[in-house]
C-alpha cells in the first residue's frame, strides 16, 4: 500500500523540499509514501571517503565511482525488499534519457518500490547503469546540476496522484493530463472580489447556471490549449460540441 522511495544522494537535505512541505508532506504523514536517502560517501571505500574521480581519457569534470553508488544502491534495494516491496527499480535521473510524460508519471506511480539515483558532476561510471539501473528518466531537455531537484519532481508529480493524498477541494482527476480532461490546459480561474483593479469576473461565472459554465470553462480550455499548446490537440477524436467551438475558436484568432 505505501509507496516505498528511496534515493541515492550526496544532498539528502534536499529532499527536505518534498518531506516537509504541502501535499507531499501530508502524504507521509499519512503513510501514502515513505522516503529514505541513502549518501554515497558513507559507502566509500578508500581512507579519503572518495566518491569520484577523473573521467578516463581525459575531459573536464569528475565521474561518479561504481563502488561507493553500487554499495548504496544494493543497501536501498535490501532495505526495501526487507520492507515488503518484491521487485524495487532502479531509476537513473539523468538528461541523456527521453522525457518523461503525464503517461510514464502514471506508469512509473504503480510501482510500489523506487529508488531514484542522483547523479552529480559530469555523471556517474557507465557500469554502473549497465549493472544496476532499470529505467533512465529525464524531466525535460536542460540540464540541471545534479538529479535531487529532477527526483524531487518525478516523487511530487506521482504522489499527488495517490488515492487520499489529494483533499477533497483538490482533485487530480481536474488536472489537465487527466483522462477526464483529456490533454487539455486548463481553464483560467478567479476568486473574491467581483471587481478588482476595475477588471471584473466574467460574468457567466456569476450566473449560477452551472451547465453554461461548464460550457464556458470547456470552450476557454480549448482556445487556451489551441492557442498555446496546438500540438496537444493532434489525433484526438472530438465530439460534435467541441468541432463546433474549435471551429469558432480558429476563426476568432484569425482575426
Ligand atoms: Cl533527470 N537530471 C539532470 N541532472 N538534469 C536534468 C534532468 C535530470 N532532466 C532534465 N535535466
Amino acid at each position: 500500500m505505501t509507496k516505498h522511495y528511496g534515493v541515492i544522494t550526496l544532498f539528502a537535505e534536499m529532499f527536505d523540499a518534498i518531506a516537509d512541505f504541502g501535499v507531499t508532506r501530508r502524504g507521509l504523514d499519512e503513510k501514502a509514501w515513505q522516503l529514505q536517502c541513502w549518501n554515497p560517501r558513507d559507502f566509500a571505500v578508500n581512507a579519503y571517503k572518495s566518491i569520484d574521480d577523473r573521467p578516463y581519457g581525459g575531459g573536464p569534470g569528475m565521474v561518479m565511482m561504481a563502488e561507493p553508488l553500487t554499495a548504496a544502491l544494493d543497501a536501498a534495494v535490501k532495505q526495501q525488499v526487507a520492507n515488503g516491496v518484491v521487485k524495487p527499480k532502479v531509476v537513473y535521473v539523468t538528461p541523456q534519457a527521453k522525457p518523461i510524460t503525464d503517461a510514464g508519471i502514471r506508469e512509473l506511480a504503480t510501482e510500489d518500490g523506487l529508488i531514484f539515483l542522483c547523479g552529480r558532476y559530469e555523471g556517474i561510471d557507465e557500469r554502473v547503469i549497465e549493472s544496476r539501473v532499470d529505467l533512465e528518466v529525464s524531466i525535460g531537455d536542460y540540464v540541471l546540476s545534479g538529479g535531487e531537484l529532477a527526483a524531487m519532481v518525478l516523487i511530487d508529480a506521482m504522489v499527488r496522484l495517490l488515492p487520499g493524498v489529494l483533499g477533497d477541494g483538490q482533485s487530480a482527476v481536474e488536472d489537465s493530463f487527466s483522462p477526464g480532461r483529456d490533454g487539455l490546459l486548463d481553464h483560467p480561474h478567479y476568486t473574491r472580489p467581483e471587481s478588482w483593479n476595475g477588471e471584473a469576473v466574467p460574468p457567466v461565472l456569476m450566473s449560477g447556471d452551472h451547465a453554461k459554465i461548464d460550457a464556458w470553462r470547456r470552450r476557454q480550455a480549448l482556445a487556451r490549449t489551441f492557442e498555446r499548446r496546438a500540438d496537444l490537440l493532434e489525433g484526438k477524436s472530438w465530439n460534435k460540441q467541441d468541432l463546433k467551438l474549435l471551429e469558432e475558436i480558429r476563426r476568432e484568432q484569425k482575426k
